[in-house]
């Protein structure tokens, strides 16, 4: 059944506050002033789809399995019940953020949604390793990726909306789960109820979600939105505007380092000797996050920021500094953060990707200074 206008409103009223982006699927973005704790909450979360949301009753849950075949010893179909009592529950905070987020900072523009900067979000996730369901299902030496499948379809054809996968490295690392809770709550229905992949540092496209069966392969996986210029980033700088061949393409496998500023809103209002505070969070992939600066300059000259330890290796961290405005008229905040191999966010522009991809140009947020308080 195709989505009409009416259901796309009515699953939307779970989220009030977030901005609905014209696309032909379902996908809405976080303001990012919202973007104000250190887990978000469902009713705050971004969601993403390059298909139809399934319709999925309490039956259909219920009755759900995942496969896994493939390169595997012992092929497998796992019910929830016994997904969730033969394999250990753990949890892991990990941002979810879509590679495409801040895609409308490219210039020239890109194909794909133009997200602003909140398509991105961090909750905690609770499932079974992936690992421990391979190691079940036993390996073998010719696993080098795993294919992920749903069943959501294309927003106007019977295709499969979205397959991706993981390396197999990164399948059976510690922090990569199949999920069936978010913040504590099961997995609401956008998010991929009853299972996701969690796959932390990796884009979101690759945290598959109405997952029911994974593929293991003997090469790098080819299902829809795999191959081609899809989730992909040139292997050498291009011209902004340039299509490099295919060939030239390899999949994100890490996010780059982020932040932003949820405090003060874009527009608000400050003034003259009334300090305020500044506060945000920042986020990477595999390379943990060193320093955030701030800048009330528009980026001229920078200051540390006090950074909350990182609780856990994937959760952003919250960062903080009190600025007392001197003189009446617009202020451009920015935060930058660096990552542990010293890659900072660029000030000024990014490298240009045909897609817009992994946008991770600091955020510019204005202020009024007034004078008297
Ligand atoms: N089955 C399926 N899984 C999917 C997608 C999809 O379209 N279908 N979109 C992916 C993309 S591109 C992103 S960014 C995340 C978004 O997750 P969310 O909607 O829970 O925020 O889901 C990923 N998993
Ligand atoms: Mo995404």
């Amino acid at each position: 059944m195709k989505d009409r206008p009416a259901t796309v409103a009515i699953r939307l009223s779970e989220k009030p506050e977030l901005t609905v982006m014209r696309d032909a699927a379902l996908n809405a973005e976080t303001p990012v002033h919202l973007l104000d704790e250190p887990l978000t909450p469902i009713r705050r979360f971004f969601v993403r789809n390059n298909g139809r949301v399934p319709t999925l009753d309490e039956a259909a849950r219920a009755a759900w399995t995942l496969e896994v075949d493939g390169e595997v010893d012992r092929p497998l179909r796992l019910t929830l019940d016994v997904l969730k009592g033969r394999f250990a529950v753990v949890s892991v905070a990990a941002v979810l953020e879509c590679a495409g987020n801040g895609r409308r900072n490219f210039v020239p523009e890109t194909d794909g949604i133009p997200w602003d900067e909140g398509a991105v979000g961090c909750a905690r996730w609770t499932g079974v390793r992936l690992a421990d369901i391979l190691a079940a299902a036993g390996l073998r030496e010719s696993a080098v990726y795993t294919g992920h499948f749903s069943p959501d379809l294309q927003p106007d054809s019977d295709k499969p909306a979205l397959s991706r996968g993981l390396p197999i490295a990164k399948a059976l690392a510690p922090e990569t789960l199949v999920a069936f809770e978010m913040n504590g709550e099961p997995l609401p229905l956008l998010h991929g109820a009853p299972l996701r992949l969690v796959a932390p540092g990796f884009p979101g496209s690759a945290w598959q979600k109405w997952l029911n069966r994974i593929w293991v392969r003997d090469r790098e996986h080819d299902g829809p939105k795999m191959t081609g210029f899809d989730y992909r980033l040139p292997v050498r700088p291009v011209q902004p505007g340039e299509k490099p061949d295919p060939s030239e393409m390899r999949p994100i496998e890490d996010m780059p380092v982020k932040s932003l500023i949820y405090h003060p809103a874009d527009g608000a209002t400050v003034h003259v000797g009334n300090p305020v505070r500044i506060a945000g969070f920042a986020w990477s992939g595999h390379i943990p996050v060193k320093k955030v600066e701030l800048s009330q300059d528009g980026g001229v000259t920078w200051n540390e920021a006090a950074l909350a330890p990182a609780a856990e290796r994937f959760a952003w961290r919250e960062f903080h500094r009190e600025w007392t405005p001197q003189s009446g008229g617009t202020a451009t905040l920015m935060a930058r953060a660096t990552d542990e191999n010293g890659r900072m966010q660029p000030r000024d522009e990014v490298p240009w990707n045909p897609k817009g991809y992994c946008n991770n140009l600091c955020q510019r947020v204005q202020v009024r200074v007034e004078d008297g308080g």
